[in-house]
């Protein structure tokens, strides 16, 4: 006998996707997409434990018409007797009284899914056939300061035939992990464990730690340029007392990003010409383009730079567009220099003094009275 599981964390469902201005109600189905090819594969696989690391909603607050997608599709695998365990993560976990509860317990209330709400560890006991499998779930803590490892000094029992720990965080030694922040060290890892599953780095990677086998399934969508070459999916694992027998990772299908670099010169007519020629050779309705533009020209030939004019270009031809020109530079003969550090009243202070300087003896009353009158109001309005 054997286990089944199906492994993802990292979903970010409903994110606000606001740079996609009216695109955004598309981009935010993108990631329903990705997740409807999860249940989909689980209502043709049936796996027994379907487990989900954390960050399964890109918020606290996701919008309504999401929430109902995911109760009917949390509904659907429930009625197929595939049981759901999640933890939260970093998106989905209240850090307020005020913000109350995590979204995910208003679907472990309908009883579809269990949710291991504590930020400690708790554990579920499953029997599939004539084995134990005992699941340790843990959601994050926002309250931890960078040096506080969640597991340092946990005594975990591992006496199911299977046993495995689910959570949401950084580990050590893993890709984009960076050590400023809470995280779980390598001495941390619990023997004696059949899988370690966590969610929170986006790029799916795995490795074994003192002997137990550590996997991040990654994200099932792209939710930065940060993921623009990593394959997104989900784990499928089959597993007995022994350890994990096989294991295949199987894609969603993600967005494309891309950033193009374009080096603008001098010499190559109007700017927006030789952006656009790039464009062109890289064009992709699908495709969620950042546009890079790099070089150093004079401002004379800075004005054939017309960005409005590109995005007009990009228009039916890519998901979207963004420019960034931060690496667009202007070839002047001497450095500007900076304006010295001044306060309104300051300024205004100098510029009646010029007045001053330069009024007739009998007006130099009414300037007077005008300055004081001005820095009065300026004062009333709070301006120092
Ligand atoms: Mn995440």
């Amino acid at each position: 006998m054997t286990v089944h599981i199906l492994l993802t964390a990292d979903n970010h469902l409903d994110p606000s996707a606001v740079q996609y201005g009216p695109r955004r109600f598309e981009r935010k189905r993108d990631f329903q997409h990705s997740f409807d090819v999860l249940v989909n594969f689980a209502l043709e696989n049936r796996p027994d434990l379907f487990l989900i690391g954390g960050d399964f909603y890109d918020g606290i607050l996701p919008g309504n018409p999401t929430r109902a997608y995911v109760a009917e599709q949390l509904k659907r695998l429930h009625e197929k007797e595939i049981k759901v365990l999640l933890v939260s993560g970093h998106h989905d976990t209240p850090r307020s009284v005020e913000q109350g509860v995590s979204p995910l317990s208003v679907h472990s209330k309908s009883g579809h899914v269990y949710f291991f709400q504590e930020a400690h560890p708790t554990h579920k006991l499953f029997h599939f056939g004539n084995e134990s499998v005992k699941v340790i779930g843990m959601s994050l803590n926002p309250g931890l300061s960078p040096d506080q490892d969640p597991l340092a000094g946990q005594k975990l029992e591992h006496d199911g035939d299977v046993n495995i720990f689910l959570t949401h965080y950084p580990i050590e030694g893993f890709d984009g992990y960076f050590g400023q922040e809470t995280h779980i060290s390598k001495s941390s890892i619990p023997l004696g464990f059949q899988l370690f599953a966590a969610g929170h780095l986006h790029r799916h990677q795995k490795n074994i730690v003192n002997g137990t086998p550590v996997i991040y399934p990654g994200s099932t969508e792209r939710t930065s340029f940060n993921e623009e070459g990593e394959e997104k999916g989900f784990c499928w694992l089959e597993m007995d007392k022994k350890g994990i027998l096989n294991q295949e990772f199987h894609p969603t299908p993600a967005r494309p990003m891309e950033t193009l670099v374009s080096r603008v010169t001098g010499e190559g007519g109007s700017l927006t010409r030789q952006i656009q020629d790039e464009l062109g050779r890289r064009l992709g309705p699908e495709k969620i383009l950042r546009v890079r533009v790099l070089g150093k020209v004079s401002l004379e030939h800075l004005s054939t730079y017309k960005r409005s004019s590109l995005i007009t270009y990009c228009q039916d031809r890519f998901f979207h567009v963004e420019f960034d020109e931060d690496g667009l530079n202007i070839l002047t003969m001497e450095p500007l220099e900076s304006l010295p550090r001044t306060s309104p009243v300051e300024e205004l202070d100098r510029t009646f003094k010029n007045l001053l300087a330069t009024v007739k003896e009998d007006e130099r009353p009414i300037v007077q009275e005008a300055w004081k009158g001005t820095i009065a109001r300026l004062r009333e309005e709070g301006v120092s």
